[in-house]
């Protein structure tokens, strides 16, 4: 441990205002310049702006807990809106055992057996869009696409699906402050929250599906019956909202960046990596909390108990000390090893599925596409927790 502590830097960025959403990068630019870890005096809490101190809060899951919330909540003195989730808000042994259990519903085998009907999916969507020429990228195809394959995946039928994106903004809404937005969400909470609890029990999931695979963990004792239906919900939280956000970003960025666009239409298999290379440029989900179990330090710098930590994911991946030329985004890089889905433990579990769909969704639009031109603004969803847009007006122009 160090012996040396260091005094705390403030600073009154705040990461939750509307005005640095649009374009966050020029302050992460200056909070990483400021230090390793800052006091941010609005919200009261702390954050880390640059890759290392990131992996290492995400290396220690004992003076970094997740048990205390994943989001600006803390769980450790107040209780959460909604019941804590067993794999996101949990801490090893429980997380340990959850964890394994979606880890092999998700593992690459499952990828695998996904993939062709994925592609197809996204083909014909893709080419129903083209045939059209001009579309809202957003609410036609970054939406589409993953409610058209995810809920069948998961295991749940028609009725009602439009839930999970209520669900998904609620969720994300909650890891940041209180606010109109969220507390407008929650209005719904009623019903849609009724809705959520009715499609994670057994009866609700089709046979062989994600969530049906959970209550056989159950049925063979690794986790217990009761474990199930909030694992399931998992699936549920964490599922949708992030790949249509994430598709969304990727989509925005590679039509904003023309020749980027060029290299991928002259080459389709590098769908993949584009996708990684859009995350890392402009990450959908920007940042996750911490919250310390005891009083500990981060770089020299001494942390009460019971604080929250704003993990600054976006800009970590913006690090000048760990990207060659980061703000510019190029999908020919070797971009393995953002922080875009975190990394450690917690790293997300499901982000070979996110994958799986942006590649189908980028691929059938790059074999079929020369360019992308915007025919109107784009707008940004009012959401604290996701990075998203909302709408995205489009013309394609077909190779
Ligand atoms: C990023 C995530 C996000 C939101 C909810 C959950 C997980 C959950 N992962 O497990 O409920």
């Amino acid at each position: 441990m160090a012996a040396i502590v260091l005094d705390d830097v403030n600073s009154d960025f705040d990461p939750f205002d509307a005005r640095t959403r649009i374009d966050p990068y020029p302050a992460y630019a200056r909070l990483r310049a400021a230090g390793p870890v800052l006091r941010l005096t609005k919200p009261g809490i702390w954050a880390v702006p640059r890759c290392d101190e990131v992996k290492a809060v995400f290396a220690d899951h004992v003076n970094f807990s997740n048990a205390g919330g994943a989001g600006i909540a803390n769980h450790f003195k107040n209780k959460p809106w909604r019941q804590p989730s067993i794999i996101l808000e949990a801490d090893p042994p429980l997380h340990t055992r959850t964890r394994k259990v979606l880890a092999r519903i998700m593992s690459p085998g499952a990828m695998r057996r996904l993939e062709d009907q994925f592609k197809a999916k996204a083909a014909t969507l893709v080419d129903g869009l083209v045939a059209k020429g001009s579309f809202d990228a957003i609410r036609e195809l970054a939406e589409v696409f993953p409610l058209s394959v995810f809920p069948d995946a998961l295991g749940i039928d028609f009725d009602g699906r439009e839930n999970l994106l209520t669900y998904g903004a609620m969720v994300f809404a909650g890891f940041g402050p209180e606010n109109d937005y969220f507390r407008n969400l929650m209005a719904r909470a009623p019903t849609v929250l009724q809705w959520v609890t009715a499609k994670c029990q057994r009866e609700a999931l089709s046979p062989g599906s994600f969530g049906a695979q959970v209550y056989e963990a159950a049925d063979t004792g690794e986790i217990t019956q009761d474990e199930a239906p909030l694992l399931v919900r998992s699936f549920l939280s964490a599922g949708l909202d992030t790949t249509i956000s994430g598709i969304g970003m990727a989509l925005y960025n590679l039509a904003r960046h023309p020749r980027q666009w060029a290299i991928l239409a002259a080459d389709p298999s590098l769908s993949r990596a584009a996708f990684d290379e859009t995350l890392r440029f402009d990450s959908s989900a920007p940042y996750v909390f911490r919250t310390t179990p005891h009083e500990t330090e981060i770089a020299g710098v001494r942390i009460g108990q019971h604080e929250k930590i704003l993990l600054l994911l976006a800009s970590a991946n913006r690090d000048e000390t760990r990207w060659e030329r980061p703000d510019e985004l190029d999908i020919t890089r070797r971009v393995s090893g953002h922080l875009a889905f975190g990394t450690g433990i917690h790293g997300c579990v499901g982000q070979m599925v996110a994958r799986l769909e942006a590649e189908a969704v980028l691929s059938a639009l790059a074999t079929r596409v020369a360019s992308i031109e915007f025919t109107g603004d784009v707008a940004y969803r009012d959401s604290s927790g996701l990075r998203a847009l909302s709408s995205m007006p489009v013309r394609v122009v077909p190779k």
